[in-house]
């Protein structure tokens, strides 16, 4: 019989070829002849959607009509990767696809290749959002993500003369096909003014906020498929407009050209990403960008909710908003006021609604990046909340003098005021006050936060807190970005992995299996053969994808200890020009990350890497026996390349430091063997992986601590190891710097005379353990053996598991199962 299919929804090879000759004409208005590739995968992205908006719109239809608590993951960040695959792999659809573009006569990667990643996130807590979104969705959980559609994302790096330059990320350039604009449930914000009290007609106290300027949010949709099920979940990010009404302000007086500078001054709002991790950016307008896309995010839900309630009376009982960290924290004293002020609730029933909707998750144990405004800031710009958050803190206060009635030192240590000098709104101290849970994202870091950082609140509340370590998707992680892998394992123990990242464990009796070990090997091979084309291909640089792929890739930052991995690599390259003939395991060096603009010692260490590398690389005695690679622009897609190559995984940072860490995840269920401290989920991952699978070395925190209180003195490492005191003379005479001794002076300077960050503590150690991933490696059989184990027990390390401890323990939430009509 001859099957007439829908082009917008058809499977078959012909349909699909026509479907994308449809879309290039009918959305592109382009011919084959005419089109650019970027019309073409425009073409292909628009005949995915098709296929997937029946999903959608049941997803969301479902949602509307059935009266499902529904979680709301609020976040300032969502680096979410390109789409493309990912959707084809959701939908089962990839094989069809790549079959019907090459007989199109096309190629497909270098289509694929056009897509623009969407870098809305400056890395692990972006990236994190984007993992919980796509378990959400895979788990059938009702959700929304909430945040900003930053016009432009994270820099895209490069490298001129071995320092890092930013370019402008125009991601949006060409389009974007992905989303849809809802204009039509656009939300205006207030910003500055003041506030005025009035009796309203039942002579009840209440205060009217009179903004200074008000700014449109336009809603941008984009499809979170779950993989191989109808629920497709919405990632709603919001654009700032200027609001008509302000516009006209201006024009009525006539100012024209007025009205149009603060239209372009309200659409500055969601025009760019702060490009800072772990570093708090005091300006105005980040507490603008918080401000704009919680009030947008709040209203919306409350629009949501009222469609389907009588009233918000429920609120609690059927959304769960999570923080992602304290960027949206501003969230708890809005949702106050949109009660108190717009709905006319009394306090208490605002109050109760409010600290039972919202959970607070916190990312950092940096006190440099505790979020805190100035007081006078945060008062112009949002007077109500800063009542509002007087008010809590008054209630909040007197609560704890109740529960230490003899202690006022508390009162300065809890409140959300700090009075301890400027005054400033503490937003950590905002969220744990207005949230019924607080969690921690990795066991220690959540030790860490109970013991340390937010220890007094611990003592206060024990009872909301809980730990949820992070995890990854595998979808995206593994089945994506490395096929190889993951066709193999599929071959051994079937599929059922992919959701259920448990069933990994089936594969530890193939560790056993010798012809299988090889034949894991082999793929590790060819996957780094890939990658050492690629660095071919940009870095004109040859790598033999025999030797150890030894990698770093993260934001660099100094607790991260990037330079710790210089300090290593120079030791290694002394050893060599003292013994030429030095029976050496050869080894690629492979770091990327990008660092803060304004961070001025990550820079620095990006010099410094690249510098070493120029010397290390191009140096005959070495001999290719270590070669160093930078790879500029390190991001969502570049990480698909780099962690199924990695045979090892640097997670180095000072113990303590690192919250978590999810890198250290990817490359372990790639197979990479970690070099590591105990630190963030390291600590996890030794744990599953087993001790004889890891080479762990450096202080615990208890030993940081310690050596810290005791008067920490890095000098004696130095003056006490020789091959430590040749690295830094080394550098410090210019050798890496064409003769210049003051290039990396500061660097030198910062680990001798103060090392905030202890690697001249750990640099033995950290040696030695590399020295023992040398000897591991040339034992290629037992490697592949630790490889195997080391994907066999990540299990753990899915996000669908931290999702599912969030739904359980925080959030009360279940599945939800669509059904997609015929
Ligand atoms: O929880 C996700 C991720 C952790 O894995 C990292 O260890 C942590 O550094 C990162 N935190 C941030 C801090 N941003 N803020 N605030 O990115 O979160």
């Amino acid at each position: 019989p001859i099957i007439i299919e829908d082009d917008r929804t058809g499977l078959s090879i012909e349909t699909i070829r026509r479907a994308l000759l449809d879309n290039l004409y009918y959305v592109q208005g382009k011919t084959p002849q005419t089109a650019t590739k970027n019309d073409f995968y425009m073409a292909l992205a628009y005949t995915v959607r098709d296929r997937l908006l029946k999903r959608w719109l049941s997803t969301q239809l479902t949602y509307r009509k059935t009266p499902v608590k529904t979680v709301s993951y609020l976040s300032a960040e969502f680096l979410l990767g390109p789409h493309l695959i990912n959707n084809l792999i959701s939908l089962n659809l990839y094989d069809p696809f790549k079959k019907a573009i090459e007989e199109s006569g096309l190629n497909f990667q270098e289509l694929v290749d056009q897509e623009e990643e969407p870098g809305l996130g400056n890395g692990g807590l972006g990236r994190l959002a984007a993992c919980y979104m796509d378990s959400l969705a895979t788990l059938e959980i009702p959700a929304i993500g909430y945040g900003i559609r930053y016009e432009f994302g994270i820099f895209d790096q490069e490298i001129k003369d071995g320092w890092q330059v930013e370019i402008t990320d125009k991601w949006l350039q060409y389009g974007n096909p992905w989303e849809i604009a809802r204009p039509e449930f656009a939300q205006l914000v207030k910003f500055g003014g003041y506030t005025e009290s009035y009796y309203d007609q039942d002579h009840i106290y209440r205060v009217r906020w009179v903004p200074r300027y008000t700014v449109n949010g336009i809603p941008y949709d984009t499809p979170i498929l779950g993989y191989r099920v109808n629920t497709a979940n919405t990632l709603r990010l919001w654009k700032a407009e200027a609001s008509e009404s302000f516009n006209f302000e201006r024009f009525n007086v006539g100012d024209y050209y007025g009205a149009v500078r603060d239209k372009v001054a309200c659409e500055t709002i969601s025009k760019v990403l702060y490009p800072n991790d772990e570093q708090i950016q005091g300006k105005e307008l980040r507490l603008e960008q918080q401000f704009f896309f919680v009030s947008c995010s709040l209203q919306d839900m409350i629009r949501i909710h009222l469609n389907k309630n009588a009233s918000l009376d429920n609120f609690h009982e059927m959304w769960s908003i999570q923080l992602n960290d304290t960027h949206p924290a501003i969230g708890v004293a809005e949702l106050m006021r949109l009660l108190l002020d717009e709905n006319n609730y009394d306090w208490d029933t605002a109050w109760n609604i409010t600290k039972n909707t919202f959970a607070y998750t916190n990312h950092t144990l940096l006190p440099e990046a505790l979020e805190k405004w100035p007081l006078n800031i945060f008062g112009r710009m949002l007077p109500r909340h800063l009542e509002i958050i007087y008010a809590i803190n008054h209630r909040f206060l007197d609560e704890v003098r109740i529960h230490y009635p003899n202690d006022v030192s508390k009162l300065a240590c809890l409140s959300i005021i700090d009075e301890t000098g400027e005054k400033y709104v503490r937003m950590a101290h905002l969220a744990c006050v207005g949230s019924f849970a607080i969690n921690g994202v990795a066991a220690l870091h959540t030790e860490l936060l109970k013991s340390d950082v937010l220890r007094d609140f611990y003592e206060l509340y024990p009872e909301k807190f809980s730990n949820k370590t992070n995890g990854v998707t595998p979808r995206r992680w593994m089945v994506l970005s490395n096929p190889r892998m993951s066709f193999t394992i599929c071959e051994k123990i079937g599929d059922s992995w992919i959701k259920n990242l448990d069933d990994l464990r089936q594969l530890e009796g193939y560790a056993e299996d010798g012809g299988f070990r090889n034949y894991w090997q082999q793929i590790k091979k060819e996957v780094k053969q890939d990658l050492a084309n690629y660095i071919q291909a940009k870095l004109d640089i040859k790598v033999d994808p025999h030797s150890l792929f030894d990698v770093q890739v993260k934001r660099i930052h100094e607790y991260k200890r990037q330079h710790l991995n210089v300090l290593n690599i120079v030791t290694l390259y002394n050893r060599i020009k003292n013994n030429p003939n030095l029976d050496v395991t050869p080894r690629t060096f492979i770091f990327g990350g990008k660092a803060a603009p304004g961070y001025f010692m990550a820079k620095l260490i990006i010099k410094l890497i690249n510098s070493v590398a120029d010397v290390v690389n191009n140096d005959p005695v070495i001999c290719d026996r270590i070669k160093v690679i930078f790879l500029p622009d390190y991001n969502v897609t570049f990480g698909q390349r780099v962690y199924p190559a990695a045979d090892i995984s640097e997670q180095i940072s000072t113990a303590g430091k690192e919250a978590s860490g999810t890198g250290n995840m990817k490359f372990s269920l790639n197979g990479a063997l970690t070099i590591g401290t105990l630190d963030g989920a390291n600590v996890e991952i030794r744990e599953s992986v087993g001790a004889e699978n890891f080479f762990l070395f450096g202080l615990t925190t208890e030993e940081v601590y310690a050596i810290r209180a005791n008067r920490y003195t890095p000098r004696d490492y130095y003056n006490s190891d020789e091959e430590l005191k040749a690295v830094l003379d080394l550098i410090s005479t210019g050798f890496f710097s064409h003769g210049d001794p003051n290039l990396f002076r500061p660097i030198v300077d910062n680990l001798l005379y103060s090392d905030p960050y202890m690697l001249l503590a750990d640099y033995r150690s950290y040696v030695d353990a590399q020295d023992a991933v040398g000897c591991a490696y040339r034992d290629q059989d037992h490697w592949g053996r630790m490889s195997i184990l080391n994907v066999a027990r990540m299990g753990k390390f899915s996000s669908d598991r931290s999702i599912k401890d969030y739904c359980n323990d925080i959030w009360k939430t279940k599945p939800f199962a669509i059904d997609v009509p015929e």
